[in-house]
């Protein structure tokens, strides 16, 4: 069997996990068909909520190796993601300054170094994916090492110089990484079905001598709720975050949480900051607690409501598209990305509404959207296709998308931006 079912809650054990989503049957948004004809399966994507600790979690784990064998994914592709990842680089470097003592200082007086910054900081990013995150880590002056599972990425990393090893972290012990300063994993908990075993061993590689911490980004279901992002739900993310059951989780590994915050990239992520060590917890832990409960993330009932939202776009989406194609006027789609893959399946929107979708990967042209049948295509379509529409399927780099199709534009051509609300501008 490639999939297996959810019983009990990833983070808390409860049994108690109650569906409020279902958005059907889907094939695997990232497994890009080769050709029309190629064959392809497609999962049940429904969302359970956890009574207990409010972890939202997917009914079903597919096998990571039919996910993540060969990914088309590529994070350098976005000049977005990768600032954003040289400001995260930049302020946790800025986090290794020297303290006042170390552990058994016996020197007569206090660190001579205390508040210096450390040097020679060595960080691990975990599902490194290309490099991005590495090398912004280096650009800020830190030693580094990746390990992500796909082949074609770790060789691209490597190739870049970014030692990168190919492995699923969590799986087996890997002894050859010596103990480092940091820890990224950022958009990769929530593809995690062993969960504990993930944050074990990442605490095993965390340097006593600078207070080694990891850093955790997981987009934010606060956001998915509030923007109405189902698109975002797909069978690679098997959890979709709150702060409260990311503190459980940490407290049950012994790491204590000791910051959070939250970041705009991907239509809104949760940074969180833990460490084994001694370290005092910031203001913002509780802070973003009070906030979950002051929104009611800890109520079935929000999820309920939120689910007639998904029903809704998907009505208003599919009317627009139809709209459009009644008026024979030409639609193409910008950024192949697992959401839109999801958005077009759950909708039912296939290549009689959008001819075709540019994406900037290199690895995903020629490529077909599995279900909607929609071929994927490079940049110079828009010049030679003159469509009337471009849909934005990455609505969370829509900024950066519109400003590369100035051309579009210039011609009077319109976009449809699909979330956090259908619009036409
Ligand atoms: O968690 C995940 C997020 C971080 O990235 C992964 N499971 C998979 C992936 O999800 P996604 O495909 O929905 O992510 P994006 O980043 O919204 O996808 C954007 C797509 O648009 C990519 O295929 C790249 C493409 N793109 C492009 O062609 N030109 C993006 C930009 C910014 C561009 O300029
Ligand atoms: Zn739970």
């Amino acid at each position: 069997m490639d999939y297996k079912e959810v019983k009990r809650c990833r983070v808390c054990g409860s049994r108690k996990l109650r569906k409020y989503l279902d958005l059907g049957k889907l094939p695997l948004a990232n497994c890009l068909l080769s050709s029309p004809k190629e064959k392809f399966k497609k999962y049940p994507l429904q969302v359970l909520f956890c009574e207990e600790c409010s972890l939202s979690q997917l009914s079903i784990v597919v096998d990571p190796s039919i996910l993540y064998s060969n990914y088309p994914y590529h994070s350098s592709v976005s000049s977005t993601f990768k600032r954003h990842c040289f400001e995260m680089a930049k302020s946790i470097k800025a986090m290794f300054t020297h303290p006042k003592t170390y552990d058994g200082w016996d020197g007569p007086q206090p660190n001579p170094s205390y508040g210096k910054p450390i040097e020679n900081l060595i960080a691990l990013d975990i599902a490194s994916n290309d490099g991005c995150a590495l090398e912004q880590f280096k650009a800020n002056g830190f030693n580094v090492v990746g390990v992500e599972p796909s082949e074609n990425l770790a060789r691209e990393a490597n190739l870049k110089g970014l030692r990168t090893h190919c492995e699923f972290w969590g799986e087996k012990e890997l002894g050859w990484i010596t103990p480092v300063d940091v820890i990224t994993a950022s958009n990769v908990l929530a593809h995690v079905d062993s969960v504990y075993h993930f944050l074990l061993f990442a605490k095993k590689k965390l340097r006593a001598y600078s207070n080694g911490f990891i850093v955790i980004e997981v987009p934010y279901l606060k956001n998915l709720i509030e923007d109405n992002q189902f698109d975002t739900i797909y069978h690679e993310h098997l959890s979709y975050f709150l702060l409260k059951p990311l503190v459980l989780l940490f407290d049950q590994c012994w790491f204590k949480v000791f910051k959070v915050e939250e970041h705009p990239i991907h239509g809104g992520s949760l940074r969180v900051f833990a460490t084994p060590y001694e370290r005092e917890a910031d203001a913002s832990v509780q802070a973003f607690l009070n906030l979950e409960e002051d929104l009611g993330l800890y109520s079935f009932k929000t999820y309920k409501d939120f689910s007639k939202q998904a029903e809704r776009i998907k009505s208003d989406f599919l009317d627009a598209l139809n709209f459009i194609k009644n008026q024979g006027k030409k639609v193409m789609g910008y950024g192949a990305s697992a959401k839109g893959a999801t958005l077009l399946n759950y909708c039912g929107v296939n290549s009689s509404h959008i001819q075709s979708i540019v994406d900037d990967t290199k690895e995903k042209q020629g490529k077909i959207i599995p279900g909607a049948g929609i071929p994927v295509v490079s940049g110079d379509n828009f010049d030679t296709n003159h469509p009337d529409y471009i849909s934005i399927m990455a609505w969370n780099f829509s900024d950066e998308l519109i400003r590369k199709t100035e051309s579009h534009k210039l011609r009077g051509g319109k976009y449809i931006i699909p979330i956090p609300e259908v619009t036409i501008q």
